[in-house]
């Protein structure tokens, strides 16, 4: 049996007209329908839901929690009852002539089939120039990454076998759009891949979800899958906010301890003032920046956002206090003094780093 996914976000206009050319495609064909909709505001999985009184292959999924292609892609397939499991765009940009070659490669053997732009025969349609480009860059930058040979990894529209699923689910990175670029760097390296030609076609009615996030998120994907299995990304992200917050630090000093300067002398009173100030500002803007950005998935907002500052504040209070034991220690041991300060600042930083992912945003 075939489960064909239709992603959906905005496509109230479009669905009505991609159910039936996937039925019209599968005349004969044992296969089943899911749609997944992210709550759309256009009310697509109203519009669905209203298609599917009366058929029972076809189903509605409305996520109310979730957004994101991929893991879109993959609730669809944890729901499906085929064993090939296939995904489409919900835009008319996928030719459905296409599905039964799909679905009759994988039934054939091939672990994974795919409608690929590039090979022979396959075409992107009209993309500007700098969209060929970018496309074309993220293409080569992802081949280097597949397990198997393959010429288009970044295609929305292929099947997979149900087995090959399994194998490569648990170790799947649901973030962005690639979700097939996913599978190709997770699947075990004995998987035939078929590519099939695909002339990409136009987008029926509404607007392209392509976003500047969308290209940030796969830049962060390749980064997960290469150095990020070492080093997490949110922990890279911290450090580069924490070093900038030393410049705020410094430059919140400076003009702190120039307010009570006189003469061009601090007093201890003065100096006092100044650090602490400075220290404050930075945990300001380290918090701030960290909020936005590091843990922007888990960003807090309102009363949550000043419950969270005062938790940073004291996982910094502790970062701190970490920092001061670990450095002095060391110094009582009679190790040189920059090596105590730098590695008692590093055990400061995952200390709190640390505190901050338990405590302040714990749903990263
Ligand atoms: N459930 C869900 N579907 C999405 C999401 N983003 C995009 N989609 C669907 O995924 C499919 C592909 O999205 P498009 O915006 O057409 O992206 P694209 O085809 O790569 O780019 P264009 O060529 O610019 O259209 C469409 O059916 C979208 O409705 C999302 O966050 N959640
Ligand atoms: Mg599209």
């Amino acid at each position: 049996m075939l489960s064909v996914i239709l992603p959906t976000f905005n496509e109230a206009k479009n669905i009505a007209t991609m159910v039936s050319r996937v039925q019209n495609s599968l005349e004969g064909v044992d296969h089943e329908i899911i749609i997944v909709d992210d709550n759309s505001p256009d009310h697509t999985w109203k519009v669905a839901q209203d298609l599917a009184h009366g058929r029972d292959n076809l189903h509605i999924i409305r996520r109310i929690d979730k957004r994101g292609l991929s893991s879109a892609v993959i609730d669809g397939f944890l729901a499906a009852k085929g064993d090939v499991l296939l995904v489409m765009d919900a835009d008319g940009q996928h030719d459905s002539s296409l599905l039964l070659q799909l679905y009759r490669a994988v039934e054939e053997g091939a672990g994974i089939a795919i409608g690929s732009r590039y090979i022979e025969g396959g075409s992107v349609g009209q993309w500007d120039e700098r969209r060929y480009a970018l496309s074309q860059l993220a293409t080569k930058l992802a081949i280097s990454l597949c397990k198997v040979k393959v010429v288009d990894p970044m295609s929305g529209f292929f099947a997979i076998s149900r087995d090959v699923f399994e194998k490569a689910l648990p170790k799947l990175n649901p973030k962005g759009f690639k979700i097939l670029l996913d599978f190709l760097v997770h699947v075990p390296k004995s998987t035939t891949v078929k590519e099939i030609p695909l002339q990409f076609g136009e987008r029926m009615a509404g607007e392209s979800k392509l976003s500047r996030r969308v290209q940030i998120e796969f830049l962060e994907y390749l980064y997960d899958v290469t150095l990020g299995v070492w080093i997490p990304l949110v922990f890279v992200k911290y450090c580069i906010v924490g070093f900038l917050g030393i410049g705020v630090n410094l430059i919140a000093y400076m003009v702190i301890a120039s307010l009570f300067r006189e003469h061009a002398s601090l007093s201890v009173y003065g100096f006092s003032v100044a650090v602490i100030g400075a220290t404050q500002t930075a945990i300001v803007f380290n918090f701030l920046l960290n909020n936005a950005w590091t843990f922007a998935r888990a960003r807090l907002r309102g009363i949550a956002m000043i419950i969270g500052f005062l938790k940073f504040e004291v996982a910094c209070a502790f970062g701190a206090i970490a920092n001061f034991a670990v450095s002095s220690y060391l110094f009582s041991i009679g190790w040189t003094e920059l090596l105590c300060v730098i590695i008692g600042a590093m055990v400061g930083v995952v200390w709190n780093y640390t505190m901050n992912r338990l405590l302040t945003w714990r749903h990263v």
